[in-house]
């Protein structure tokens, strides 16, 4: 099988580029990564050469570009299907891409406000009424998904899977802007927080030196 080589921004910064990226570390899948470095001079350019969309994150394996970073989960559960990306039951599976598709079109008052900042120390901000209702969705959410899915495991449906790597972003603005939580939901956090892959990945992103400053929001 050709490699698979993913394409990612900064990784204290890049939100969508840590949804893939965890997805595979995970899943134990081998791939190849380059970081692109974030709205500098070259940027655009860089990114350009992968996909047209001038958008990180970009998989390529073999011939087949992938960019969204929706697809590219949907894409690596299809390539990979004894990896379990989604859950095996019709009823959790339903609920996982509901909460993926959830989570990828919406949430954008928490988003604009907490930017995705690792190397940001832990502290709490103002936070708007949107930003309080988008919080207490995903709290909901994902007690939901715990307690009727999630018994098997640590994660939204048990094993570590494409809607744990969806929200990914979402755990770490959460423990960044010090957000109050559910007990289940606090825990949940936790688990994705303590992973290995996740781990590994802030570790790289404490060791970068790129500076953004639209996302350093005191
Ligand atoms: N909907 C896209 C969004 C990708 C996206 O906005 N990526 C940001 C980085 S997190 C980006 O490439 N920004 C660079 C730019 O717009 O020049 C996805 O899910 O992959």
């Amino acid at each position: 099988m050709a490699k698979l080589h993913l394409v990612i921004g900064n990784k204290n910064y890049s939100s969508w580029s840590l949804r893939p990226w965890m997805a595979l570390t995970m899943a134990q899948i081998p791939f190849e990564e380059t970081v692109i470095p974030l709205y500098e001079a070259k940027s655009k350019q860089r990114i350009t050469e992968h996909s047209g969309a001038g958008k990180v994150p970009v998989l390529h394996h073999g011939k087949v570009t992938v960019w969204e970073s929706l697809a590219i989960l949907e894409y690596l559960a299809e390539m990979f299907p004894g990896r379990k990306l989604w859950p095996e039951s019709r009823a959790a599976r339903t609920a996982a891409r509901a909460a993926a598709t959830e989570m990828h079109s919406g949430f954008a008052a928490l988003r604009g406000a907490c930017p995705m900042n690792l190397h940001r120390p832990r502290k709490a901000i103002t936070l708007s009424d949107a930003v309080k209702a988008d919080i207490a969705r995903i709290d909901a959410l994902w007690r939901d998904c715990r307690r009727n899915y999630g018994k098997r495991g640590k994660f939204l449906f048990g094993a570590f899977g494409n809607a744990d790597a969806m929200f990914a972003p979402v755990v770490t603005r959460f423990d960044t802007y010090d957000i109050k939580l559910s007990p289940e939901s606090r825990a949940y956090k936790e688990a994705v927080l303590a992973t290995e892959a996740f781990q590994a990945w802030k570790k790289a992103a404490l060791q970068e030196t790129w500076t953004i400053e639209s996302s350093e929001i005191d």
